[in-house]
């Protein structure tokens, strides 16, 4: 035979896999010893593997909480395996949870007892309960990603501690509240404004009260966006305690740690602030590209801003099985922070060799995900990968495997891939 099926890891005949599969890893070499054929392997990128099965969720979920993957119990993190980021709009239990300290009791709070102080460099200072900020300023609701700095960690190489997040510490809902332009303007902010610094109520990890869980914080610039909010509803409903009750700012478009939780105050800076995870290498990358695993000084990392272009799969769910002659109808969400929008979604299933362009729908506003779906008939039976890949208007668009390292992992912007089976 010319073509040896045992190069390509199409090993029907013979219970011992391919030793192709074998350098891809156990699965591929599952796959090829049950006799499942893979009929783009050979398009498979060199030193790429097969998707693993979807992650199973363990341990106690939390009230309110449902079929999230838990990372971590003190503090709680909980990331949502991407078949259940399928709605438009993400309900409260399937949100994920990034708790860098412990949650504070709310269990007396109400809309006159919760203050939220806004201090520093304003002409007049103010302390204010939520009933006053429902009353004195223009409510308003945005539909707003929230994604964590350190989604898709897990797949850096070497690895970096924290959370091994994969692709779940996103999600969007429907933010109500009051922007913070609004509020700033009724303080008057001084000509030395620069930067905000956030508080919330939660509590560090230690239990040493004169030490904050995270106080995070953004230029002014960003801070005075229209799209950036102090909200006190999620989906018409108080917000899920996890995810902050009763008061959070959004600051979407940003990594999901300026998205102050339990918010009590907003302190304006006349420098860059200096809080809990603002420093060192906390939500920060090198300034310039740096080889995988190099230890890279203080001064040469800079804070994150925008959140780049991303996008993923929600439907179907990883593993599923579906009919030869079928299409599939792949839909998931595109989204990027400022300096550009969602350009177009393509869709790949044989490996990344050739791409469709997918249906984008428009985005209700700013920074809110945007749904695409895209149908594909694969051609015979077997196992099959889907990838997606999202593009900005800047032509800047989603890496096949993760882009620049960075010491903590950060920013891991990789095309979100899944295992489909035609039978
Ligand atoms: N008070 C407070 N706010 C916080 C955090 C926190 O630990 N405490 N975590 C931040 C981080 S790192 C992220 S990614 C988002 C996560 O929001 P979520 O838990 O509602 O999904 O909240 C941010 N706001
Ligand atoms: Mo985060």
């Amino acid at each position: 035979m010319a073509d040896d099926p045992m190069d390509k890891g199409l090993n029907r005949n013979s219970a011992m896999p391919s030793r192709r599969a074998m350098l891809m890893g156990t699965s591929a070499a599952l796959f090829a010893s049950a006799g499942v054929p893979i009929p783009f392997l050979d398009k498979l990128p060199p030193g790429m593997r097969l998707v693993a099965d979807a992650q199973e969720a363990s341990g106690a979920m939390p009230e309110g909480k449902s079929g999230l993957t838990i990372l971590g119990d003190r503090p709680i993190n909980m990331e949502t395996p991407p078949h259940l980021l399928d709605d438009e709009v993400t309900p409260g239990k399937y949100f994920f949870v990034r708790n860098n300290g412990l949650p504070p009791d709310v269990t007396n709070v109400t809309d006159e007892s919760w203050k939220l102080t806004v201090d520093g460099e304003v002409e007049r200072p103010l302390e204010m309960s939520i009933a006053d900020l429902k009353r004195e300023f223009e409510p308003v609701t945005l539909r707003l990603v929230v994604e964590c700095g350190g989604n898709g960690r897990a797949f850096y190489r070497p690895g970096a501690s924290g959370n091994q997040w994969t692709f779940g510490a996103v999600g969007c809902a429907d933010w109500t509240g009051v922007r913070v332009k609004d509020v700033f303007e009724k303080a008057g902010l001084k000509k030395t404004a620069i930067y905000t610094g956030h508080y919330g109520a939660d509590t560090h990890l230690s239990g040493d009260p004169s030490k904050e869980a995270i106080s995070r914080g953004v230029p002014i610039a960003k801070a005075m966006d229209p799209n950036s909010i102090i909200a006190w509803a999620m989906n018409g409903e108080d917000i899920p305690y996890l995810n902050g009750y009763p008061l959070r700012l959004m600051m979407p478009g940003y990594p999901g740690s300026c998205s102050q939780k339990w918010l009590t105050r907003i302190w304006v800076r006349d420098q860059v602030h200096d809080g809990q995870k603002m420093l060192g290498h906390s939500y920060r990358v090198p300034k310039y590209p740096v080889a995988p695993g190099t230890e890279v000084p203080d001064e040469d990392m800079k804070i994150i801003e925008n959140m780049p272009i991303k996008s993923l799969i929600t439907s179907p769910q990883t593993g599923s099985r579906s009919k030869l002659g079928e299409p599939i109808q792949v839909r998931g969400h595109a989204w990027c922070g400022e300096g550009a929008d969602v350009a177009r979604v393509d869709v790949s299933m044989d490996f990344g060799e050739t791409w469709s362009q997918a249906d984008l729908a428009p985005a209700p506003n700013r920074f809110s995900w945007q749904r695409f779906t895209a149908n594909v008939t694969p051609p015979q039976q077997g196992y099959y990968e889907i990838w997606a890949r999202a593009t900005d208007t800047n032509g800047v668009e989603q890496p096949a495997t993760t882009p620049g390292w960075n010491p903590h992992g950060y920013i891991n912007n990789m095309q979100h891939r899944i295992a489909v089976f035609v039978i």
